[in-house]
């Protein structure tokens, strides 16, 4: 049977409403946006649109397991309590620890923060959001006394300049920048200003780019606050009556303008354009990401952006405010209920002995953590040298994306106890658990997650759990009990954990802390299961939640007013040197999700991007002998890595980016997270993960190769490999050092005993040139190709990907097999640009030049192209 249920996007903090037709008998879906869900009004990227493709159960973690075996959950919940009840007993209750996620529903993370600060008594929870949104928290509980996100998406049509601050929401916010993207359409004169320091597809849409100095963005913004100061575009009213510490602040923020372009890398008349922009302008919006946080001076920076709206009032009213963008689906929740190390629940942390009393009696324990636990770097380094004994990693893959990722692995290969609770079976981190737990996944599970803008929204089960997988609050109530907390882990259901979430929001309260959701704490089933997408607060004041905080310019501090934080701007901690000249800048590709775990399931997000690559200038290039589509090694003092060299001028000389997404389950060198620095920024503890001296050099093999098979293969351990699903199809990009005695004999081994059916080869060899190419088919249908070249160049793989999704292929096709091209009159389409309609970038190219296509509109009405998400827009506008 059909039925249509409404639930919300597992990837980014946008937080889309999605409306899934669910068929039960085929476990399909059929995905589409939710048209009454306000963060998106029915408008979807390609990630949520292909949601529908990642539902498969193949590769899921569907049965509990314990040292490699599989079991039931009685055992294996038995082991996990028995574990770490050993190592409390033994070493103390901080000898054990929680490593979360913001990937967790609000529930699951509430009781895994209950269970670790509540009743084992340690504050050792902490959560990946540690690498995401831990320098926003804490700016904003600087400046402001809580950590209060003040806008909301409706925002931005209001706003006059919109400024993406270290954010590409091109891709990473897709639905929200095709908002901005229409807001500008309607209203040209809408100002928008890109700070990144290389030109990504957000500056699609910029009428300023300012591609700044690696970490000089404190200094931009300081510089910002003493122009305002000069121009008297202060609200001097708002800073007199709202604010302390604008004097101090004003202080150190001055510098001669030559000076500070010159440290910021910057242009000077570009520096003063967005100045002048900024002065000249009431309603300004600066939105903010990784660009900002992951720094040792991501607080610093977000205060300092900060300080600019305060200095103009610019905050707490319509179309205006600093606005922190969350990336995961959950990172809002997850301060909500206190998944921080530093934090205890509810927005009360461990600085205030008051709230430590009030949550003790709230959850009535007598042994609740006393002080912060590590956060992430920490946590992971206290494994490494002993000091945590048992660790249980819900909904996260450390091994590939925290700093300094080998020492990580190695801290888990030490760690005598690790729970590894995922949905999916193979991770690198999964690999090193001794007790697996199977969770269910999006799809399955119920519950609700908070987005950018504080609003809350239900995630809503559609099919039957895969296998024996819990919901993760099961599996953590589970456990709780057999270490002996029945009473405070009785619930049975989400709504019980949701309720009491919400009653603690309110416990106490009195308007003393801005997150207050106890109008939800009598909350029925009923109500819970239709509960409709609704902005924190919602209480007594705000029973319909509450668009924008500080309207009326009291904030949660002490005297109630904002505080300017003084800043000192500084440079990166490692900077390059001769050994290590480049800095290593990572970040994320518009198809792909984190560590790939889902989004690699979908063929049509592969095509994107569909091998791990690195973003070098043409200068360095030149300088480092490096050419374009051949493969680069990278090194830092802590780890190497294998990329595809592209060469584009979007990057800065001195630089280089490389996606964060491969892991060791899609390519043998590609795991970027080794060679990352584990520096943290001293307040907010988060990493700097944009910022790591390296040095590349050619990687040159021997050999060079791809096979492309229907079936997945296992590769006689080539030097490099990567492999990605294709439609019907899996692709294997190869290099060796080595050259095999024999092709022949390789091919066969590697790919013989894949298919059934009588096969027929065809194949084609060039000794002296070290080219050997075959092909293999099976019922007449295409069931495998290699194509190896020790000097020459390889073919695209456009069209050979395309004949896989071919019943039969035909005599022209078989014939011009081998050369890797398209018989004649057959036309290739190039690599997929538009993944929401499969459009390809030769097409597109066509089509630009038989027809005569000026703009990217013009595109999408004659290919459909760039008509659904809207994501590949600045990618068409490129061929144009
Ligand atoms: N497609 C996709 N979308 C996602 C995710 C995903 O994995 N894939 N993940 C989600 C998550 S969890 C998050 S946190 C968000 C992240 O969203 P974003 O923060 O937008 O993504 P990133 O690509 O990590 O980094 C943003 C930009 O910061 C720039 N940058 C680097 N150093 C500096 C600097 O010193 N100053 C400034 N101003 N900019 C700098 C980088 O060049 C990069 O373009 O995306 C969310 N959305
Ligand atoms: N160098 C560098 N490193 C980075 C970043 C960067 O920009 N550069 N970005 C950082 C940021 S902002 C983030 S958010 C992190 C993200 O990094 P991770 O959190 O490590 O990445 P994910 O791939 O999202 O991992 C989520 C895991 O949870 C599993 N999972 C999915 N749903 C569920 C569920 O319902 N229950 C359970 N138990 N498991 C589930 C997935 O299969 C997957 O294994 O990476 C950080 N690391
Ligand atoms: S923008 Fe895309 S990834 Fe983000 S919530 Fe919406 S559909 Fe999901
Ligand atoms: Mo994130």
């Amino acid at each position: 049977m059909n039925k249509t249920i409404q639930t919300t996007c597992p990837y980014c903090g946008v937080g889309c409403g999605i409306s899934a037709k669910v068929d039960d008998v085929h476990h399909r879906l059929n995905i589409s946006g939710d048209t009454s869900h306000p963060a998106n009004f029915g408008r979807l990227c390609s990630k949520g649109s292909a949601l529908g493709e990642t539902v498969e159960l193949k590769g899921r973690l569907l049965q509990p397991q314990v040292y490699g075996r599989e079991t039931s959950w009685t055992q294996a919940l038995d082991l996990v309590a028995d574990s770490f009840i050993r190592a409390i007993e033994k070493y103390g209750a901080d000898a054990v620890a929680i490593y979360g996620s913001g990937q967790l529903l609000t529930e699951d993370y509430y009781v895994a923060n209950k269970l670790m600060k509540g009743f084992i008594g340690s504050g050792n929870m902490d959560t990946n959001s540690r690498l995401c949104m831990s320098s926003s928290v804490a700016g904003h509980k600087r400046a402001f006394g809580s950590d209060t996100v003040p806008g909301c998406y409706d925002d931005f049509e209001q706003a006059e300049m919109i400024i993406l601050i270290g954010s590409n929401a091109a891709w990473c916010h897709p639905v929200s920048f095709q908002r901005i993207r229409a807001a500008k359409e309607a209203n040209p004169a809408l100002k928008i200003v890109v700070i990144d320091p290389r030109r990504t597809a957000s500056c699609d849409i910029a009428d300023l780019h300012l591609a700044l100095a690696s970490g000089s963005d404190a200094a931009l913004f300081n510089g910002l606050l003493h122009f305002l100061s000069e121009q008297n575009a202060l609200d001097s009213a708002y800073i007199k009556t709202h604010t302390e510490g604008f004097a101090e602040a004003l202080d150190v923020a001055g510098i001669d303008r030559e000076q500070l372009a010159d440290f910021c890398g910057l242009d000077k008349d570009d520096l003063q354009r967005f100045y002048d922009w900024f002065a000249g302008h009431k309603k300004v919006m600066s939105l903010y990401s990784q660009g900002i946080n992951q720094s040792a001076s991501g607080t610093d920076k977000v205060n300092a952006i900060i300080n600019c709206h305060l200095a103009t009032g610019s905050i707490g009213k319509p179309g205006c405010g600093p606005f922190s963008l969350t990336g995961q689906p959950n990172a809002m929740g997850g301060r909500e209920v206190g998944g921080l190390s530093h934090q205890l629940a509810a927005h009360m942390d461990f600085s205030n002995a008051d709230d430590i009393d009030r949550v003790a009696r709230f959850w009535n324990t007598a042994n609740i953590a006393q002080k912060p636990g590590y956060s992430a770097v920490d946590l992971f380094d206290a494994i490494y040298d002993g000091n945590i004994k048992a660790v249980w990693i819900m909904g996260t893959n450390p091994v590939v994306s925290l700093p300094n990722a080998n020492k990580v692995k190695l801290a888990l290969q030490r760690c005598e106890f690790v729970a590894v609770s995922d949905c999916i079976k193979d991770t690198d981190t999964t690999a090193l658990a001794h007790v697996l737990l199977p969770a269910q996944g999006w799809s399955e599970k119920d519950g609700t997650v908070t987005n950018s803008e504080r609003r809350i929204s239900r995630q809503r089960a559609l099919f039957k759990p895969a296998g024996s997988a819990k919901p993760d609050w099961w599996i953590i109530t589970q456990v709780a009990r057999r270490m002996g907390f029945e009473q405070a882990f009785h619930y049975q259901s989400p709504v019980e954990i949701f309720r009491e979430h919400a009653a603690l929001s309110g416990f106490e309260n009195n308007g003393l802390r801005d997150f207050d959701i106890s109008a939800f704490a009598d909350m029925t089933r009923h109500d819970y299961d239709g509960l409709q997408p609704t902005q924190w607060p919602v209480n007594q004041a705000y029973p319909q939640g509450r668009a924008r905080f500080f309207e009326d310019g009291q904030f949660f501090t002490e005297s109630g007013k904002a505080q300017f934080i003084a800043v000192t701007p500084r440079r990166p901690v490692n900077l390059p040197d001769q050994t290590y000249p480049l800095i290593l800048n990572t970040g994320r590709l518009r198809d792909q999700w984190h560590t790939m775990t889902r989004t690699a399931i979908a063929a049509q997000l592969n095509q994107h991007k569909p091998e791990s690559f690195v973003e070098v200038h043409p200068v360095d290039a030149e300088r480092y002998g490096l050419v374009a589509n051949t493969l680069a090694s990278i090194e830092s003092l802590l780890g190497a890595m294998i990329a595809r060299i592209q060469i584009t001028g979007s990057q800065q000389q001195g630089s280089l980016f490389v996606p964060m997404h491969w892991t060791e389950q899609y390519a043998s060198r590609g795991r970027m997270g080794a060679l990352v620095n584990a520096v943290v920024d001293p307040l907010s503890k988060q990493p700097e993960s944009k910022h790591t001296p390296v040095r590349i050099k050619a990687y040159q093999p021997a050999w060079q190769g791809f096979i492309l098979s229907r079936r997945e293969l296992s590769i006689s351990d080539p030097d490099y490999w990567v492999k990605m699903k294709g439609e019907q199809v899996y692709r294997y990009e190869l290099a060796g050092m080595t050259l095999p005695e024999n092709w022949q004999a390789w091919a066969q081994q590697n790919l013989c005993d894949s298919a059934g059916g009588t096969a027929q080869w065809q194949e084609y060899q060039d000794a002296a040139r070290g080219n050997y190419r075959a092909a293999r088919i099976v019922n007449h249908q295409l069931e495998s190709v290699v194509f190896i070249a020790a000097e020459s160049a390889l073919p695209e793989r456009n069209w050979l990907l395309s004949l896989f999704t071919k019943i039969e292929l035909e005599k022209a096709e078989r014939m011009a097999l081998l050369t890797g091209k398209p018989p004649l009159g057959v036309v290739d389409v190039g690599t997929i640009v538009c993944a929401c309609f499969n459009v390809g970038e030769l097409t597109i190219q066509n089509a630009i030049r038989e027809q005569g296509l000026k703009t990217h509109q013009d595109v999408g009405v004659c290919l459909k192209a760039g008509t659904n998400c809207g994501s590949c827009v600045p990618e068409i506008k490129a061929l144009l």
